[in-house]
């Protein structure tokens, strides 16, 4: 269900990607804007603040490995949702993540990629983005049904 062109918006936008720098960005951003996420990392330490969040070699080390989550699910387009379904069944059973979640962390990642990649990020490149961050969303939720 993917066009060739927003197969290539996702994979060319991809390529720019610092899995550690860019997870850090988007990790720090959904603890600072939906500060109530911050009740799932208890064991990562002082959260309370911008420059504490900015600073935790905690959030570095997991946002890179979110963002490798993603990265594998874009390498697997066409199986997004077979790609993330042991990943979905942690979040819902293990980790009990409300998956209202995801969408904020789909909506903070389309932001650190936009401010990234500033004009180059164009309202195509968006669109294919959202509708990535959807499927996304949707099989991370898929768990929880
Ligand atoms: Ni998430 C663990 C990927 C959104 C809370 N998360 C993981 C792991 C991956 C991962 C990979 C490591 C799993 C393992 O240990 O096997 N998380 C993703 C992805 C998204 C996402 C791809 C969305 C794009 N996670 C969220 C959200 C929250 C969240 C929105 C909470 C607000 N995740 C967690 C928590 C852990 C976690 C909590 C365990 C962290 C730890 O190390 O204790």
């Amino acid at each position: 269900h993917w066009t060739a062109e927003e197969k290539a918006a996702i994979t060319s936008v991809w390529q720019k990607v610092n899995l550690e720098q860019d997870g850090h960005e988007a990790l720090t951003r959904l603890l600072v804007v939906y500060p109530w996420t911050q009740r799932y990392f208890s064991s990562f330490g002082n959260l309370t603040n911008v420059t504490a969040v900015a600073g935790n070699a905690k959030v570095r080390a997991h946002g890179k490995k979110v963002l490798s989550a993603v990265g594998d699910a874009i390498t697997h387009l066409d199986n997004v949702k077979g790609t993330l379904h042991d990943l979905s069944e942690i979040h819902a059973f293990k980790l009990h993540v409300d998956p209202e979640n995801f969408k904020r962390l789909g909506e903070v990642l389309v932001i650190v990629l936009a401010s990234k990649l500033g004009s180059a990020f164009t309202p195509q490149i968006q669109g294919a983005w959202e509708k990535f961050v959807a499927v996304l969303v949707d099989a991370l939720s898929q768990g929880y049904n």
